[in-house]
């Protein structure tokens, strides 16, 4: 068994150091592939593809696959539940959703083969991020619908890890097995891992001095300066990594311990493209916009140019662990929660940051959007630190809001509440409430 502190250790180390002409070539093949096997199996990749003019014979570089059409969520949406399998329904294996709290649910299936790969990608993901072989895992993704859960559980087993599937809630009972089987690795919701900080000093259990070094954790924006609170209140290294149902699950791209300065993206099974969102046309390397990814290799569904919506960045500087998959930059947050507060966009993940600079806070957080008249009004909603006096609270209500104004360019009302009022996250943390059509 490899040492715990071997470094350079890869899970698939001819992969993911692969030249990038071999790598390109490599995308090139297996995306010839996916979208003939999309075209050929999926009527309505047929019909977006005839419609757009195009067919799988006309992609002869990597860089055509910008004239082949987008995919999007309300497509998914309209082909619910079985319309974009491209095998037959009894081939496909497990079927996750989407939690659908808007609409229909999306509904993604795998084959055997899909899932095999799943588990690979986890496995290096997790690597990735420094976990090894025969590390305890205490996964407190949420099991079920969701693809957290049981993506990294069949990774770590892949990896050959033990792990405790825990799923997400009974944060009392997590401390007490966090503390009694004495886990490396904690995946989780960043918002989910901060609460479990939070009842661990509420039990008296300094979980600093415990075995855990690794929080491997994504499904959800969360800031640098979060990163920096759970590393300190932990005791850890906190890694992120980034995936999404459509596309597969967890293990799209994981970040590495080395630099933990954006996620490389694993691109011998994806390609990703940075779009405007307005003009839908890719972006130069470097700049900011909507992240678009195309399946190479998944085959119970393929997704060709699936928009995710997510908003960021890519960048080809190389990386210190060596590894020449590129590098998507942190998600500042969804096209959809961003919010626009009198003509300035807004992501919570920017709110966040700001909060966590202020020393009397508790990072709990929530955004309530109303209507005033024809404006947007948006409320903070945080929470004091157990110490401050009630006395403070008008004070650093009002730095607050002073540092949004000057830091993002907003004036939001900030209302401090005492300790424990703001609601906790199980899972993904509901960041934003939209109280305007309630209204
Ligand atoms: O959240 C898969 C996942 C599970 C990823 C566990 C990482 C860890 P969905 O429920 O389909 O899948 O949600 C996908 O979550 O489009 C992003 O908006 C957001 N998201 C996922 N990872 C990150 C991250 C899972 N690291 C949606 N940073 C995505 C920011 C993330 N947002």
């Amino acid at each position: 068994m490899l040492n715990r502190t071997d470094e350079g250790y890869m899970f698939d180390p001819e992969i993911e150091t692969m030249p990038r002409d071999q790598l390109a070539a490599l995308q090139l093949c297996k995306l010839k592939k996916i979208l003939r096997h999309a075209y050929g199996n999926v009527p309505h990749y047929k019909n977006t593809f005839d419609a757009a003019g195009v067919t799988p014979s006309d992609l002869k570089s990597i860089h055509d696959l910008v004239s082949f059409p987008f995919t999007t969520k309300d497509e998914l949406r309209n082909n619910y539940p079985f319309g974009m399998f491209a095998v037959p329904r009894d081939e496909v294996v497990r079927v996750h959703t989407s939690s659908g709290s808007t609409g229909r649910p999306t509904v993604v299936g795998y084959t055997m083969k899909d899932l095999d790969l799943w588990s690979s990608l986890m496995a290096r993901t997790m690597v990735c991020a420094g976990t090894r072989p025969g590390d305890f895992v205490h996964n407190a993704l949420g099991y079920g619908l969701f693809t957290g859960g049981l993506g990294a559980h069949y990774g770590a087993e892949r990896l050959g890890c033990t792990v405790m599937p825990v799923s997400g809630g009974s944060t009392g009972r997590q401390i007490a097995l966090l503390r009694d089987f004495g886990a490396r690795l904690l995946c989780a919701t960043p918002s989910y891992a901060l609460n479990i900080a939070e009842q661990a000093d509420r039990d008296g259990y300094d979980i600093r001095s415990g075995e855990l070094e690794i929080g491997l954790f994504g499904a959800e924006p969360w800031s640098e300066a979060m990163r920096s609170e759970l590393d300190e209140r932990l005791g850890i290294k906190a890694v992120d990594c980034y995936g999404l149902s459509e596309i597969m699950g967890p293990g799209v791209g994981a970040e590495c311990i080395e630099a933990r300065n954006g996620f490389h993206a694993w691109e011998d099974c994806f390609l990703f493209e940075i779009i405007d969102p307005e003009t839908e046309q890719p972006l130069p390397m470097g700049e900011t916009g909507e992240l678009v990814i195309t399946t190479l290799a998944k085959w119970a569904q393929p997704m060709i140019r699936f928009r995710t919506r997510d908003v960021t960045q890519m960048t080809d500087e190389p990386c210190v662990c060596g590894r020449t998959h590129r590098r998507i930059l942190r998600i500042t947050g969804r096209n959809d929660d961003m919010l626009i507060i009198r003509g300035v966009n807004v992501f919570p993940s920017q709110i966040e940051a700001i909060l966590l600079d202020c020393p009397d806070i508790d990072p709990h957080y929530q955004l309530l959007v109303q209507r005033t008249g024809t404006m947007d009004v948006v409320t903070v909603e945080t929470e004091a630190k157990q110490s401050v006096p009630l006395d403070d609270y008008a004070k650093i209500t009002n730095d607050i809001e002073n540092h949004i104004k000057s830091k993002i360019g907003v004036t939001c009302r900030v209302v401090v509440l005492r300790p424990g009022l703001v609601p906790r996250s199980e899972g993904k943390a509901v960041r934003v409430r939209d109280l305007r059509e309630k209204e």
